[in-house]
């Protein structure tokens, strides 16, 4: 198959998603082109049935915004045509699934077919997508999308509550990883190098946005800290990186703390921590949470959103209430407390990242595809 992938390019869970699954498609042979505004940052391989088509946005002075969506349309017009594509499969609702509906239209007047698959990821339903501003033009490309994928229950449920007037039948296929990129042998990290003395290593991983409530992770630490030899590295940055500074001189925990920014693969760091935290309002999967239990690290998580689906409260981790950093330290210190404890959820946790290994999961989204184009 000859197929568009449309996403962010950058460090979202989305853009990943959409990247190992076109990687995942071109090493079965399907012909996979990226359209975005960029390279995505996890397109680092290199593929005779890949390709990158950039959306070129012109900064003409009349603009104050640019309209993107309209040259991504235009784009993925030009793609469809010039390279043959059998179908559009776009990641993240705005303005994605509206800019492939304006494209389908437009290439029907030129008599040709071209259907598209939207996935719904998380915020373009549950926080941004929420936003009335957006809600008809969301509503419409969802209900005229040619197939719907979610990638948890708890997304699907929430689209239909955010979104009444959507009518579409929407198809959970979850998120998933690549297990043979998880080897020991590749950590390049050394636990000796953040944790010298044998303390354990908490990590988080995000884009230090406020629904991932970073300063809970610092209070959990600081909290794990005072009973166990602790160490805590945050990968990832974003807009809150300065209250989250401010926090941890507070707490007086910074000469624990390493922040290492963003990092494209975060396997590398994974490997060396012995537990996770997601301490988010809302995930509706926590691809975060996934990875990390395939690096053979359990999970200290809330109980919101699409969490549940994923980690298993006492087998690959915990989960909490939003909030109750107490109850979070409290079942932290439960896994770290002994060797053979935090042994056991370590192989639990990536037991059950088994389930959700891109062998699984590529097939279903290769089902869908054949579906969509029997009925074009
Ligand atoms: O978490 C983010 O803020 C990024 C966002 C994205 O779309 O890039 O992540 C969402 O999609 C991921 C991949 O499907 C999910 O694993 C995340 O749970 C989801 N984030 C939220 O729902 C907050």
């Amino acid at each position: 198959m000859k197929i568009g992938i449309v996403c962010y390019p950058t460090f979202g869970g989305s853009g990943v998603v959409a990247t190992e699954l076109g990687k995942a498609l071109a090493a079965k042979g399907h012909q996979v082109h990226f359209i975005s505004y960029s390279q995505p940052v996890r397109l680092d391989f290199f593929s005779g049935n890949l390709f990158y088509h950039e959306v070129a946005v012109s900064d003409y002075p009349l603009f104050d915004y640019q309209p993107y969506e309209l040259v991504l349309s235009s784009k993925l017009v030009d793609v469809v045509k010039y390279e043959k594509l059998d179908l559009l499969h776009v990641h993240y609702a705005i303005p994605h699934a509206s800019a492939a509906y304006m494209a389908k239209q437009i290439l029907a007047s030129q008599g040709i077919n071209i259907p598209f698959i939207t996935t719904l990821h998380g915020t373009d339903i549950t926080l941004v997508g929420k936003d009335p501003s957006f809600e008809p033009v969301i509503t419409f490309a969802i209900n005229q999308s040619d197939a719907v994928t979610s990638v948890s229950e708890s997304l699907k449920a929430d689209t239909y509550a955010n979104f009444p007037q959507v009518k579409k039948d929407i198809k959970v296929i979850p998120n998933f990883i690549c297990l043979d990129d998880y080897k020991p042998n590749d950590a390049v990290c050394s636990k000796k190098m953040y944790a010298p003395n044998g303390e354990r290593l908490l990590i988080h991983v995000s884009n230090f946005r406020k629904v991932k409530r970073v300063e809970d992770v610092l209070r959990v630490f600081d909290k794990v800290r005072k009973q166990i030899p602790s160490k805590l590295i945050l990968v990832g940055d974003g807009p809150e990186r300065p209250a989250i500074e401010k926090l941890c001189r507070e707490l007086d925990t910074c000469s624990d703390i390493r922040s290492l920014g963003k990092i494209v693969n975060p396997e590398q760091v994974l490997a060396i921590a012995d537990l996770f935290l997601l301490t988010s309002e809302t995930e509706s999967f926590g691809l975060a949470a996934l990875e990390a239990m395939a690096a053979k690290v359990p999970v200290i998580s809330t109980n919101s959103g699409g969490i549940p689906e994923v980690n298993i409260n006492g087998f690959s981790g915990y989960m909490s209430n939003v909030g109750d950093v107490d109850d979070m330290a409290k079942n932290a210190v439960n896994i770290l407390k002994d060797d053979a404890t935090l042994n056991q959820f370590k192989t639990n946790a990536y037991q059950q990242a088994m389930k959700f290994d891109i062998a699984k999961i590529l097939p279903m989204y290769e089902l869908l595809y054949k579906d969509v184009l029997s009925k074009k």
